[in-house]
């Protein structure tokens, strides 16, 4: 077999990067290693920055997300004392859309299917070979057959634990990293959130957010040691520390529901850099991750295939510029949301080492955002995304 671009992983980066492709007729083959049923359900991210619902438009799987989507053109920030309002679309002109992973995933995958992009799932032991060469070659088994695709060009849209960026010699890589010392537990049910809005909650007992999927799906997550189990979480004692860290104020407003899902994901901030390995590129979580807290995760994963699309176009007319400032620019964009994301966490989450003072210092802070439109001008600017350039 052979093709343009092999695009290793059916993530949110994957699939997006596929359909940029087709549109400017450049072909790809998808290999992922799970099976659809499985790359569907993935429990995730929530939150679209407009750069994002824009490229979705752009590539024409925007149909669903403009009926079902939810336009938030603010967030909260809580305290426990008080309660302050990003109001994002006064102070930046912009909004964010909640519409979750899930479906912008099965979106991309259904109109795949009807496009005839080469999607194949359960592709296992993928191997990537010859990538500083300019024939790589990507190998795969399938239903225990081995399986051979030759292109010019191998994205690496593999996520975290990918073969991608495992491949490229470690001497070729500089990584940069923070653990930080809790996960969030999530849980999804069918219960009206409890505000129209994304509440973020700084509270003494640790972080809380307050976030949905629809006018009839909510999503919450506490901050929890990372020696949790998810099996010691109970529903019910879920529901009641969610409803201590909100607040008196929305507490009567909390729905309570069963679960549909419970989940523990750790939280780390991680960069590789440089993005490009001769004919390999990463993109998306494969290259780097963010803590929650800035929801930026999704959208980092789209702005990087819009450089590599970007790249790869005109590599096709001609031009190897764009391939050659791929990474640079990518990188550019992906620091400030790693800044925010890290900055973000530090300021709304207990650290076993927050002190008295510490505790007081994200009070004074919080309090200033309350009080200074410059502070949460940039607070709104930065949760709406920074501009592509
Ligand atoms: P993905 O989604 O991990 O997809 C990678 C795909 O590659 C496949 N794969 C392989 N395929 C073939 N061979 C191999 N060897 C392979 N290894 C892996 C995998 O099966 C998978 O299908 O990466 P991608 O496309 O880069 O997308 C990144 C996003 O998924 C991620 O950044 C976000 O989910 C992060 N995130 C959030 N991002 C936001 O923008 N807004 C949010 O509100 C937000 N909330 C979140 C989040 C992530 C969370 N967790 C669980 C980490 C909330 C949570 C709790
Ligand atoms: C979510 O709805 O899953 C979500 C929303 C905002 C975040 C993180 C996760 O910052």
């Amino acid at each position: 077999m052979r093709t343009q671009v092999a695009i290793i992983g059916a993530g949110p980066a994957g699939l997006l990067l596929s359909h940029l492709l087709y549109k400017a007729g450049i072909d790809c083959v998808i290999l992922e290693r799970r099976d659809r049923a499985y790359v569907e359900s993935r429990i995730r991210a929530g939150i679209l920055e407009q750069i994002t619902v824009d490229l979705l438009r752009q590539v024409g799987v925007n149909e669903r997300m403009d009926r079902e989507g939810l336009a938030h053109d603010g967030f909260a920030m809580a305290t426990g004392e008080e309660t302050i309002r990003i109001d994002m679309a006064a102070l930046t002109g912009k909004n964010v859309m909640v519409y979750g992973q899930t479906e912008v995933t099965r979106d991309l995958i259904d109109a795949a299917i009807e496009r005839n992009i080469p999607l194949l799932f359960e592709a296992e032991n993928v191997a990537v070979h010859d990538v500083t060469g300019a024939k790589p070659i990507v190998t795969w088994t399938r239903n225990g057959k081995q399986e051979k695709l030759e292109a010019d060009f191998i994205a690496g849209c593999d996520g975290f634990h990918g073969v991608a960026r495992a491949s490229i010699p470690a001497d070729k890589l500089s990584l940069f990293e923070r653990v930080y010392p809790f996960g969030w537990l999530g849980l999804l049910a069918d219960v009206p959130p409890c505000d129209h809005e994304l509440i973020y909650a700084s509270h003494e007992r640790g972080f809380a957010l307050a976030s949905m999927r629809s006018h009839t799906r909510s999503r919450y997550y506490v901050q929890v040691p990372l020696t949790e189990k998810v099996e010691e979480w109970s529903d019910e004692r879920f529901w009641d520390e969610l409803t201590v860290r909100l607040g008196p104020d929305v507490a009567p407003r909390i729905t309570r529901g069963p679960s549909l899902e419970k989940s523990i994901a750790p939280l780390r901030s991680f960069v590789a850099e440089p993005m490009r390995y001769g004919n390999l590129f990463l993109a998306g979580d494969a290259a780097h991750i963010v803590p929650p807290t800035g929801a930026k995760g999704l959208n980092l994963a789209a702005s990087d295939v819009a450089f590599l699309a970007e790249g790869l176009i005109d590599h096709y007319k001609g031009s190897a510029t764009g391939l050659e400032l791929y990474s640079t620019r990518a990188l550019s964009r992906i620091w400030k949301a790693e800044r925010f994301s890290w900055w973000f966490t530090s300021l709304m989450h207990r650290f076993p080492d927050t002190d008295a003072f510490g505790r007081r210092m994200q009070m004074a802070e919080l309090d200033y955002i309350k009080g200074s439109e410059t502070a949460r001008r940039t607070v709104a600017e930065n949760y709406v995304g920074l501009p592509l350039r």
